[in-house]
């Protein structure tokens, strides 16, 4: 009988040289920063840091819910649906198909950013045909189910992020091609969509018709920024262009893996990646885990290592834990290593930048929560159940603090021993190195850690 010999299939795994343009494209892998935490770990100072060696910044998830804060010379930005990147005049900011829009709150937070100096965006910002428009009605509806809740109430921003994304889920969502396309199917779906609301919603004021001059409006100046962003992305790609994702939110606001039902909408850890803006798992290379040295969360849900005493004020305090969207004070806790290595599994993070170390200075002593306890016993999992979790016993590790300011150093090796003991025991835990770590607001004050 003949011998069949089957060669090794090389080009299935994109290591065949003889494909060079699919064999490069593989060997160009796109940069992924993402909230470790409930947000608010300082991505946007992360991602504007990156951004200076990369061509392309794009939003994957999430909508005007965010809020990122970028410092640079002294002067404060925040983004919201914009990507943090886009103060950088050599890059090129994506808003993908996994983003919800407000339309109205983009082009008031690009005025806004007109105002304090940012120039050019017109030239510099693509958005997906593909993502969802977030209309006032869905705001309103969100503050609605919120007040419906009454105590039971998740502490959205009322940003309308929920019900878009269940309009999307329902199949009754409304997408940015759509009001580009045939204007009178547009008005169709929308009036399909505000009388499915007002049906739900008695109390829903909508003024269809004045609602419909507006999407006119926008439609027209909303035309030239849109296009199809996964082939622009994959040429992008192809052609060497360097490529950083920005999640929003964060892990544990996961609709899947967070504190469900205390979670945003949309899927913030590394799967929102793929599936915001059409990128293969194998596309995907360094995953930046952004890491507070302390942990914060703002709205309701379960919150294992939360403080209620002076050492939880000082840390609100110190950090300006102020939400950057709803200005609602953030509760603040001791950094829950639990957390970050439930996300890191999640994530599979390749490095870590660990920030705010400077708000722990003024310490004594910093507790950091290393292992839960439920019913007694030690779990190795992360309770999905959140009567468990509000429940469980977070066993610590007491460190000294450093008790000097850590605001002036640019280099590991001039960090007081007590903050470098804190840096190691979170490598040690995760066993993901920590590349680097914040000591302030500004762009300049991080230290390279590797
Ligand atoms: P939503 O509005 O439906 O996404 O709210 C659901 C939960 O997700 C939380 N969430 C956030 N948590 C931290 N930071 C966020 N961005 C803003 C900021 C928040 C602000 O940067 O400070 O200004 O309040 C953010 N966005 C959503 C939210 O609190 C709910 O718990
Ligand atoms: P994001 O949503 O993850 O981008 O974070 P936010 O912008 O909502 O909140 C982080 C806050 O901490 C912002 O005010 C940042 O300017 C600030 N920040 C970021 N990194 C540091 C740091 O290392 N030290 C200090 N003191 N502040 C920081
Ligand atoms: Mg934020």
């Amino acid at each position: 009988m003949a011998s069949i010999t089957v060669s090794k299939p090389a080009e299935v795994n994109g290591d065949c040289p003889r494909l060079n343009k699919k064999y490069k494209m593989e060997n160009n892998k796109v940069t992924v920063v993402l909230g470790a935490q409930w947000g608010d770990e300082g991505k946007g100072k992360v991602v504007d840091l990156l951004a200076i060696n990369s061509d392309i910044v794009c939003r994957c998830q999430g909508g005007n819910n965010a809020g990122h804060t970028v410092v640079v010379d002294g002067k404060e930005f925040d983004f919201h649906l914009l990507p943090s990147g886009i103060i950088n005049s050599k890059c090129t900011s994506v808003i993908g198909n996994g983003v919800v829009i407000h339309l109205p709150g983009l082009f008031e937070e690009l005025k806004k950013n007109e105002l304090k100096g940012m120039e050019g965006w017109q030239q510099r910002l693509i958005i997906s045909d593909r993502a969802h428009l977030v209309f006032d009605i869905h705001q309103q509806v969100d503050g609605l189910q919120e007040a419906e809740k009454g105590k039971n109430s998740l502490g959205t921003t009322k940003k309308g992020i929920g019900p878009t994304y269940s309009s999307k889920a329902t199949r009754n969502g409304i997408r940015i091609g759509d009001l580009l396309g045939d204007f009178n199917i547009f008005e169709e779906k929308f009036r399909t969509l505000a009388a499915n609301y007002e049906r739900m919603f008695p109390s829903l004021e909508v003024e269809i018709d004045s609602e419909l001059v507006r999407y006119r409006e926008y439609a027209d100046k909303i035309r030239p920024l849109v296009r199809d962003t996964v082939a622009y992305l994959h040429t992008e790609i192809e052609d060497g262009k360097k490529v950083l994702v920005e999640g929003a939110n964060a892990a544990m606001l996961d609709i899947d893996f967070g504190t469900y039902p205390y979670v945003t909408s949309s899927n913030c850890s590394i799967g929102g990646v793929c599936t915001g803006l059409g990128l293969p798992p194998k596309l995907i290379g360094e995953v930046l885990g952004v890491v507070k040295a302390y942990t914060t969360r703002v709205g309701d849900g379960p919150f294992p290592t939360e403080l209620h005493d002076e050492t939880g004020r000082l840390l609100q305090d110190r950090g300006h834990e102020v939400g950057v969207t709803t200005k609602r004070v953030r509760r603040c806790g001791w950094l829950d290593l639990v957390v970050v290595r439930y996300t890191a599994m999640v994530n599979g993070y390749t490095s870590l930048c660990l920030t705010k170390l400077d708000i722990l200075d003024t310490l004594k002593e910093i507790k950091v929560g290393v292992a839960y306890k439920s019913n007694g016993k030690k779990i190795n999992y992360f309770p999905s159940s959140m009567p468990e979790l509000s429940n469980v016993e977070v066993e610590y590790i007491t460190l000294p603090g450093w008790a000097c300011s850590t605001e002036h150093v640019r280099e590991m090796g001039n960090l007081p021993a007590a903050a470098r003991d804190y840096v190691k025991l979170i490598e040690d835990f995760l066993q993901v190195p920590v590349k680097y770590i914040g000591v302030g607001q500004g762009r300049e004050s991080i230290i390279s850690a590797h």
